[in-house]
């Protein structure tokens, strides 16, 4: 069965479904138990085979692919306009690109503007001399008076954010890792270099961009120290006034924009460190970028007022022409079924993709989420992630939110015929994509119910979101609206029965049941003020 979903529209960012690829971790082509772009080309179908099958997703965004040395898992990139081989060449990539598209798959890159690798030939250039042409494409300063570091600033992985260059006698800053130097963008010509960054992959048919740390691109013009605040690790121990979040970044957002508009349906998504609604609401919208991602749900526990009170603080903060941006997992966090704990974890799988789903805002999806994937762990001697390597054992870093897709229950998982260069999950032989295909019941199959779901929905895509319960306890339960279609949802957060109240009149009286966990497709259900749910029970009815 083909839909008639029509994902070539101007809008089709706000509608369509995100999904994030975490390249290394996704398949291997090539058995060097790295995944490649091999391996997502052989993957496609899973993503999007045009029919409810698959998962559906609209749109995939890849991590860095570039040539890196892998300071930071390629986000410390050398060359923003080619392939790291490990993943393949650019036909790998064209290839990919053109797969995806006759999928009606689009494609997001992964820009990171705000550093770069040390082994850049930028920085290779301005670190050979002070006179340099590039010396200025980096953020170089004297020592302070007092022969230290020129100002506090705290580098996020830990340490001083200067490093000492002993050949040219001056520090350079970097947010990042030492090996990640910060660019320039007050320099006229590396905001150019950045746009021909983006003008080549535009040209090469991607469809839009996520921007690595967006709001950080600036940094105070007068390198004034940040004030202390409290915080466990150095970073968290500073109001970070001064190296993030300076006024110049609008101006810089608009030609972005206007960059992105002059070729058609392309959208770039961003990531804003430290983000919340009130900060983001500064740089989406019309003339700024399309969408921020709001981090919110990452930070909730399992409870539907939480879950609620984030909704309703990232509606009311959407500045004109913003949209919301929903995401529970990522690369950088634990995934969110380790968070939620529990002794529910598909069930909680269920309702939380439920919400993510049926919210007004656009969903984004992290590999893995889709067939109920906790963190893995990992023993200390194979630690590759930095921050990991050096708070461990108070903090392990990001490698348990980055171990291979298992494909299938094999001595690889399906995910490589090699040594992967992670471990797979221990539960990798129940918990697999092969296993959750042709189960009904799994979360696979529920996620995939959604996608198709919602592209059948006009309510779902674009409708309004009006909350039913004023401070819900159990459970959450809210319509959406578009004209000629008016859907309820109702999710029961835990493990009890649970009878909803709602604090307002429902439009309707009868209800056609369109997906459940617990109840048949098509079902009539009469409702007044209040609803039944079983445990864990997820409900979406059309209004009659
Ligand atoms: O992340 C920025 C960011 O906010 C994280 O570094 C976060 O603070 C960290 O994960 C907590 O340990 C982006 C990328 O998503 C991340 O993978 C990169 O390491 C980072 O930028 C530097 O490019």
């Amino acid at each position: 069965m083909t839909y008639s979903y029509n994902p070539n529209s101007e809008t089709w960012w706000r509608e369509g479904v995100f999904y994030q690829i975490y390249p290394r971790s996704f398949a291997d082509s090539n058995g060097d138990g790295n995944g490649d772009l091999g391996g997502i080309l052989a993957h496609l179908d899973h993503l999007n085979d045009g029919t409810p099958q698959s998962l559906g997703v609209d749109a995939i965004w890849l991590s860095p692919i570039y040539p890196s040395p892998f300071d930071d898992m390629g986000y410390d990139v050398s060359d923003y306009c080619d392939i790291h081989p490990m993943f393949g060449s650019l036909q790998d990539f064209d290839n990919l690109l053109r797969a995806a598209h006759q999928r009606n798959l689009r494609l997001l890159m992964d820009l990171v503007f705000n550093h770069t690798s040390y082994l850049h030939p930028w920085f290779q250039k301005s670190r050979s001399s002070r006179q340099n042409p590039k010396r200025d494409w980096y953020i170089w300063k004297d020592p302070s008076p007092r022969g230290k570091v020129p100002n506090n600033w705290q580098s996020v992985f830990g340490g001083s954010a200067w490093e000492w260059d002993e050949a040219t006698q001056q520090y350079y800053y970097h947010m990042f890792l030492p090996q990640q130097p910060d660019l320039n963008w007050r320099n006229p010509a590396v905001r150019e270099a950045l746009y021909d960054v983006m003008r080549f992959w535009l040209e090469r048919g991607v469809d839009g961009f996520r921007l690595d740390v967006v709001n950080a691109y600036f940094k105070d013009a007068l390198f004034r120290d940040n004030p202390p605040r409290f915080g466990l690790r150095g970073y968290d121990r500073q109001k970070h006034l001064y190296d993030k979040d300076q006024p110049e970044l609008l101006e810089v957002y608009a030609e972005m924009r206007q960059l992105l508009d002059s070729y058609p349906e392309r959208m770039c998504v961003g990531e804003v460190m430290d983000g919340h609604p009130e900060l983001n609401a500064r740089y989406c919208g019309e003339g700024k970028l399309h969408l921020i991602f709001d981090f919110n749900f990452t930070r909730q526990p399992w409870h539907p007022a939480a879950f609620q009170n984030a909704v309703l603080r990232a509606e009311a903060n959407l500045p004109p022409g913003g949209w919301p941006c929903y995401t529970l997992s990522n690369h950088d966090i634990s995934r969110h079924l380790s968070r939620y704990g529990g002794r529910y974890p598909h069930e909680r799988a269920k309702v939380a993709a439920a919400m993510l789903l049926t919210l007004r805002g656009t969903p984004f999806l992290y590999q893995g989420e889709e067939i109920g994937m906790r963190d893995g762990k990992i023993p200390y001697a194979m630690i590759q992630d930095p921050p990991g390597k050096r708070y461990y054992p108070f903090y392990k870093g990001r490698d348990p939110v980055r171990t291979p897709i298992p494909w299938d229950d094999s001595a690889g998982g399906g995910f490589t015929s090699g040594k992967p260069w992670l471990p797979l999950n221990s539960d990798y032989r129940q918990v697999n994509v092969a296993a959750q295909r042709d189960d009904p019941n799994s979360v696979f199959s529920f996620y995939r119910k959604l996608i198709w779901l919602r592209k059948d929905c006009p309510a779902l895509r674009r409708g309004s979101f009006e909350p039913l319960i004023r401070r819900p306890s159990d459970g959450l339960a809210y319509l959406r609206r578009s004209e000629g279609q008016t859907i309820l949802v109702a999710l029961n957060f835990f493990a009890l029965p649970a009878t909803l109240r709602l604090d307002f009149d429902l439009p309707a009286q009868k209800w056609r049941t369109i997906l459940g966990t617990h109840r048949e497709a098509d079902e009539e259900v009469a409702l007044e003020r209040t609803i039944q749910l079983s445990p864990h029970e997820v409900w979406l009815a059309e209004a009659i």
